[in-house]
């Protein structure tokens, strides 16, 4: 059965490969996003191949807006089965004493409060018809602390705890909660993390094939199709080479 899926943070990376994954699997999509250019762009890319797509503009952070968009949905649209968690980012990458206290909010306004607004916003919904999924992206940056990745790691292990509490809270339901785990995955992220700073972003995937935005949207494409009575809870994905968040082995060339 083709699902109305809604993915955050759908202009880029693992967001936008999540669109176009569930668009071939056949499903219909909600895409928001901050920059209107970029979602109008999708729609016109996947409305071509047939598929249907609403977009939605808006920064997670905007709660007001982000409840006026949700509760606005034409009725066809309001079913939601599947919210993909997936806009948040990282600033910076540096000793916790030298951090940023605006690069923190930001990270925590997005990556936490972002993603607590949508469940919010979306979750009631899928109590109220016992039918639904929640993936949220976490990460292997979650699972323990890396070299100056303090409260980036903070804020994705947050992203654990709230999957593993809404899981709970919702077992008495059809609902499945997924946190997905992904390792070193080249999309715009260290250009994000390093504010703009191309060089030291390529650095990051030197040496190692890193994951796609793809491989990562397989996993979630595959965790929304399973039986209903499989709840695919968390999935650890690394790059071939990486061991750990903080194991990487490099090849020389
Ligand atoms: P990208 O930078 O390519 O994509 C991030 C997406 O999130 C963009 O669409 C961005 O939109 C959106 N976004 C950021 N802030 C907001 C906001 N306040 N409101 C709405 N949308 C927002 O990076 P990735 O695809 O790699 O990142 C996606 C998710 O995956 C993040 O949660 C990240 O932490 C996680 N992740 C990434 C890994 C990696 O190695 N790349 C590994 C593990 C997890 P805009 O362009 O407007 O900023
Ligand atoms: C993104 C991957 O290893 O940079 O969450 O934290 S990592």
């Amino acid at each position: 059965m083709n699902k109305t899926v809604l993915i955050t943070g759908a202009t880029s990376g693992i967001g936008l490969a999540c669109a176009r994954k569930f668009a071939e699997n056949g499903d219909r999509l909600i895409l928001s996003g901050r920059k209107e250019n970029l979602l109008s762009d999708i729609r016109s890319e996947l409305t071509a191949k047939g598929t249907e797509v609403l977009t939605l503009t808006f920064d997670v952070r905007d709660r007001d807006k982000a409840k006026q968009c949700i509760q606005a949905l034409p009725g066809e649209w309001q079913e939601i089965d599947v919210l993909v968690n997936n806009a948040g980012l990282a600033l910076g990458l540096e000793p916790e004493y030298e951090g940023s206290f605006e690069d923190w909010e930001t990270m925590i306004d997005t990556n936490i409060k972002g993603l607590l607004t949508m469940t919010r916003l979306v979750v009631p919904g899928m109590v109220e018809r016992n039918r639904g999924h929640i993936i949220n992206i976490g990460s292997v940056a979650g699972d323990a602390a890396y070299a100056n990745g303090n409260v980036y790691c903070a804020t994705k292990s947050a992203v654990k705890t709230i999957s593993d509490g809404l899981r709970i809270d919702v077992a008495h339901t059809a609902i499945r909660v997924t946190n997905l785990k992904p390792g070193l995955v080249e999309t715009n992220f260290s250009n994000t993390r390093f504010h703009g700073d191309t060089e030291r972003a390529a650095n990051v995937y030197k040496g190692i094939k890193p994951l796609t935005g793809d491989d990562i949207a397989d996993v979630a494409v595959y965790a929304a199709n399973a039986p209903a009575h499989v709840q695919i809870a968390e999935v650890l994905i690394l790059a071939t080479h990486q061991g750990s968040g903080s194991v990487i082995v490099r090849s020389k060339e």
